[in-house]
């Protein structure tokens, strides 16, 4: 079993079982929008209001959600590994930090967090944002959910680069692997000879060296308590 660090890449199927959608399910998100309409600088500069309202639910849904066992397996052996856990996650909820992790890398930001686009200002988001509320900084009315959108740059990708190159283990938990960058980080392992394992509800199409099917709150914790043994 890993003896050095873990890689952990999850989406939106780690928080499935929290009653929060997935993205690409039949009933997925991208299902009622499309994505070009809620989850783009452009769609923010064209219809600020209807973008406000898309992320004011998703906050409301991630507030009242609860983690599953997933998260707080997770959170377990980020705490009893004897080598780093490496917790990186598309999702923008924050039920890896609810299960009990202490350091949860958001590459695509943090619903319940508030950018100005005007400063780069970051604060803790109020239930209902609306882009004239004034920034904290810079009283400039240009807010926006601290997420990253398409054609936008994912954030820490030089701190998840290194944290790649310094696992034994890469493993992916609930994503389709549809979005890039991270999409491509399970290859980036691969290239550097490290081990490659997913746990998903249904295999994705990428190769890795093991394939573990199942319901995130029931074959996550069972391989954490592999792994701890
Ligand atoms: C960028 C925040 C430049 C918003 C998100 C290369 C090729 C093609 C396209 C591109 C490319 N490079 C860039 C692009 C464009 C684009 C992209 O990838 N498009 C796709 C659609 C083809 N990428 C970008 O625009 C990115 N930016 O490239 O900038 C750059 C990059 C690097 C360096 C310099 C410059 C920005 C992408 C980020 C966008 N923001 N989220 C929000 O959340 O509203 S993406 C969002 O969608 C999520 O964060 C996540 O990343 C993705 C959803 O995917 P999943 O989480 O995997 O969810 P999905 O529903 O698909 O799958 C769920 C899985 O769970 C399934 O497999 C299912 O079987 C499983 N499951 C379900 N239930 C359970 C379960 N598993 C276990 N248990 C269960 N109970």
């Amino acid at each position: 079993m890993a003896q050095g660090g873990i890689f952990i890449l999850s989406g939106a199927g780690l928080s499935a079982e929290s009653g929060l959608r997935t993205f690409r399910a039949a009933d997925g998100l991208w299902e009622d929008h499309r994505v070009e309409d809620v989850a783009t600088p452009e769609a923010f500069e064209r219809d600020p209001d209807l973008v406000q309202r898309f992320y004011n639910e998703r906050r409301r849904q991630a507030a009242e959600a609860q983690p599953n066992a997933a998260h707080k397996a997770l959170a377990r052996l980020q705490k009893s590994h004897d080598a780093p856990v490496y917790l990186v996650t598309q999702n923008v909820d924050d039920l890896l930090e609810r299960g009990g992790a202490k350091q949860v890398i958001h590459m695509h930001g943090a619903v319940m967090d508030a950018l100005c686009a005007a400063c780069v200002h970051r604060w803790r988001a109020p239930r209902e944002m609306h882009v004239t509320d004034p920034c904290p900084s810079c009283s400039a009315p240009k807010t926006r959910p601290d997420i990253v959108w398409f054609g936008e740059i994912p954030y820490h990708m030089d701190v998840i680069q290194d944290a790649i190159e310094d696992s034994d283990l890469f493993v992916s938990i609930g994503t389709s692997g549809t979005v890039y960058p991270a999409a491509g980080f399970g290859h980036m392992a691969r290239q550097l000879g490290i081990r490659t394992l997913e746990l998903n509800l249904e295999a994705s199409n990428a190769p890795f060296d093991e394939v573990r099917e199942g319901r995130a709150s029931d074959i996550v914790p069972a391989w954490v308590d592999e792994v701890l043994g």
